[in-house]
């Protein structure tokens, strides 16, 4: 622990208990609680985004950021970063969350070229490597941020200027290098300016080759160096880019295809993302799961009243059910994880304001797995959903679903067979029924 404490008076947060009226305790999570065979440390492998919770200081389009960083101290950015990274390693083992994610640029400041910005993060990779030996907390996913420096305005693997690519091949491979010194379990792709702001300017069939072109190139360095975790693509419909080409799980799951990288990645899905692209959290995850290619959540919320990306920290504890439903169902998260990849509030200042954002996460998703498996374990729920398919389960049924009846065929069954009688789908009994168990 360093010398510096930057959230004095607050200790190591412990589970107390549903009872307990404590603000800095868990009061579901409780890591080594075993539910479906798995401990809660494991269901849900948390992680703290780097991002918002060290480097964001809660500036708007029409304000200065709020947030007192006390880590800001020098006027060396180097040596900021070290501090930074002191803050986030006291505040991770307080929290006892056992992940972290970063991009290069939250890590270590940009330099003034390609070299110098790679020495500035292989400097603090070797700092966290030592943190992360000291308190046990684990790299999840390393990425590049290649959206906020000027170049990337035209998108970064999809650039129309080649020299932008090559820039951008830089960044990744040193956060791949990064990854691996750290050894992150996992590597993320989000194209913030992957994307076009109009047609008329824009080859977008060029454009999704190159993505595809490029990110095997990364997979091949990857593979090269050591790196045996899993990749991630994270869907977003738009913003900052008007339309962004990983618009949502649907569509990044047809481009793995077409681009032949379905072996090496898989989807890191964002709740607030897909709200964005008029899915449900609950859809996306589906989506994912059903094809084998969930990788990692990134979990917050939007708004109701608000159609942008908000970022808020995940309380809904609706949302945690039906998604915890659904890693129940379909083998949870490893190697992935549930990263916060939330902030705080604008007029959230305290420290403490980071440990209550947490804490309350943490603690809607232990209660939302709580609740799943109850419903799994006791309820109908899985059987009127299945019981909705048993037509398809024998007989003709089965064949059609096995490709063996033509449209001929299907034809003379109907023809015989005449009207069906209506078959209820039964949704407000259901939605009644997790009601019941949200207690
Ligand atoms: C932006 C977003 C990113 C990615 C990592 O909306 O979600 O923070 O998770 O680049
Ligand atoms: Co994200």
């Amino acid at each position: 622990m360093s010398t510096n404490e930057y959230f004095p008076g607050i200790n190591k947060i412990e589970y107390e208990g549903p009872e307990s009226d404590n603000p800095l305790a868990f009061t579901h999570y409780d890591e080594d609680r075993v539910v479906a065979g798995k401990t809660m440390k494991d269901h849900f492998r948390f992680a703290v985004a780097y991002w918002h919770s060290f480097c964001n200081e809660n500036s708007d389009p029409f304000g200065v950021g709020t947030r007192q960083f006390p880590w800001d101290k020098s006027s060396d950015p180097i040596d900021n970063a070290k501090f930074r990274l002191d803050a986030a390693f006291e505040f991770f083992t307080k929290l006892g969350i056992p992940y972290y994610c970063f991009h290069d640029r939250d890590l270590a400041p940009e330099g003034s070229n390609v070299a110098e910005s790679e020495k500035n993060l292989a400097e603090l990779v070797e700092l966290a490597k030592q943190k992360q030996q000291e308190t046990g907390v684990k790299l999840l996913w390393g990425t590049a941020n290649l959206f906020t420096h000027p170049r990337y305005m035209n998108g970064a693997a999809t650039n129309p200027d080649f020299r932008v690519i090559t820039h951008a091949a830089a960044q990744v491979k040193a956060a791949l290098d990064a990854t691996v010194e750290l050894n992150g379990e996992n590597y993320v792709f989000w194209g913030g300016r992957e994307g076009y702001m109009h047609l008329f300017n824009t080859d977008m069939k060029r454009e999704l080759d190159n993505m595809g072109t490029f990110l095997r190139a990364a997979r091949d360095y990857g593979r090269k160096i050591g790196f045996e975790g899993t990749f991630l693509i994270e869907p977003k419909p738009m913003e900052p880019t008007k339309h962004q080409y990983d618009f949502d799980a649907a569509t990044v799951i047809g481009f793995l295809h077409e681009q032949d990288l379905l072996d090496d990645f898989k989807l890191n899905v964002e709740a607030n993302h897909a709200t964005l692209a008029s899915h449900s959290f609950a859809h996306d995850v589906m989506l994912a799961a059903q094809s084998g290619l969930l990788g990692s959540i990134d979990a917050n919320r939007g708004d109701n009243q608000n159609g942008w990306d908000t970022d808020y920290f995940p309380t809904n504890l609706y949302d945690a059910v039906e998604v915890m439903l659904i890693l129940l169902e379909y083998g949870g998260l490893a190697p992935g994880g549930l990263n916060f990849d939330a902030k705080l509030r604008r007029n959230s200042t305290d420290p403490e304001d980071l440990f209550h954002a947490h804490i309350g996460g943490m603690d809607t998703f232990a209660r939302g797995l709580l609740i799943a498996e109850d419903i799994l374990n006791n309820s109908d729920y899985k059987k009127l959903r299945h019981g909705r398919y048993t037509s398809l389960d024998e007989g003709k049924g089965k064949a059609f679903e096995n490709g063996k009846l033509s449209l001929e065929e299907l034809r003379d069954i109907a023809a015989k067979s005449g009207e069906p009688e209506l078959q209820s789908g039964k949704q407000e009994l259901l939605e009644n029924m997790i009601n019941r168990f949200i207690r």
